[in-house]
């Protein structure tokens, strides 16, 4: 049992000590092996097949059970290490110090969006691009949007999103439709043009490398995640009524059959069904306040 940070407050021993795992995990190989994985589940509503990071349900324990191997991964390196969520809602800004030079880095520069600063930056040799949709090379952040302005999600949006006590509804896709807790987190309530919404919306005002199957590439998307996490955890607390949805495998006239997971099915890649991640509490907690 270990203890997320918010990752405002960590000490600068603490800072340093996840970025050197993080580093470390890249230096050997290991790291870039979660950008493919990310990349490769990340699916679309218009593939056929199964969908399981995005779009369907399994959002959430599929992006927890997948923070747990990486986790568990730089905890091999430093076992003091653990990931450190960002709430965007209080930590909104460019100027935040989780963009210092001593933890994340900062923006873009505005010709080609290279991050310039801090330990994932291209010339510090240490973060190369090896896995992404793009050619460049280097770490790449464009935050705001600045083209099409966005601002990172507000409180008010995140307590509204946390109100809705359906976990899912059919068709349990991105459609906006599907209103349920998980769509109205994931974001595809309000088109990507418009910048999406809440987690969506937080890829986004990053930017980038963030934006896209490849986003692990950018070390602040499990910070991101983690928050995505804890409001996941935070809902349960909300809801102690309200469970994982679908329950049940869809029956076989229904046209997401076979496409989307229910509570005791495992989820691939990890053979983890969501039932087994649904207490974070078996794994770690949360520093919350
Ligand atoms: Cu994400």
């Amino acid at each position: 049992m270990y203890t997320r940070m918010n990752q405002r407050n960590l000490t600068s021993s603490q800072r340093t000590r996840f970025v050197e795992a993080v580093v470390a995990l890249k230096r050997s190989g290991g790291y870039d092996k979660y950008v493919r994985l990310h990349a490769e589940y990340f699916a679309a509503d218009g593939e056929s097949g199964l969908r399981m990071a995005h779009m369907a349900p399994t959002f959430f324990p599929w992006h927890r059970q997948f923070l747990l191997v990486f986790e568990h991964e730089l905890q091999g390196i430093d076992p003091e290490v653990t990931i450190p969520y960002w709430d965007w809602t209080a930590d909104n800004k460019a100027s935040s110090a989780l963009w210092a030079a001593d933890f994340m880095g900062g923006n873009g520069r505005d010709s080609d969006g290279q991050v310039m600063t801090g330990p994932f930056a291209y010339r510090t040799g240490s973060w190369p691009i090896t896995y992404g949709v793009t050619d460049e090379k280097y770490l790449t952040r464009n935050m705001g949007r600045p083209d099409r302005p966005i601002a990172l999600p507000t409180k008010a949006e995140l307590d509204g999103a946390l109100a809705i006590a359906t976990y899912d509804t059919s068709p349990w896709n991105s459609a906006p439709t599907t209103q349920g807790f998980r769509n109205k987190i994931e974001g595809w309530t309000v088109s990507e043009t418009k910048g999406g919404y809440l987690h969506n919306r937080v890829h986004q005002w990053v930017g980038g490398h963030m934006v896209g199957a490849a986003s692990p590439n950018d070390p602040v998307f499990w910070l991101h995640h983690a928050f995505i996490d804890l409001v996941w955890a935070r809902w349960q607390r909300l809801h102690p009524k309200s469970g994982y949805l679908p329950a049940k495998p869809l029956a076989a006239k229904d046209p997401e059959h076979g496409r989307v997971v229910s509570l005791d099915e495992p989820m691939p890649p990890f053979n983890v069904k969501p039932s087994a991640v649904m207490d974070h509490r078996k794994f770690y907690t949360y520093e919350e306040g």
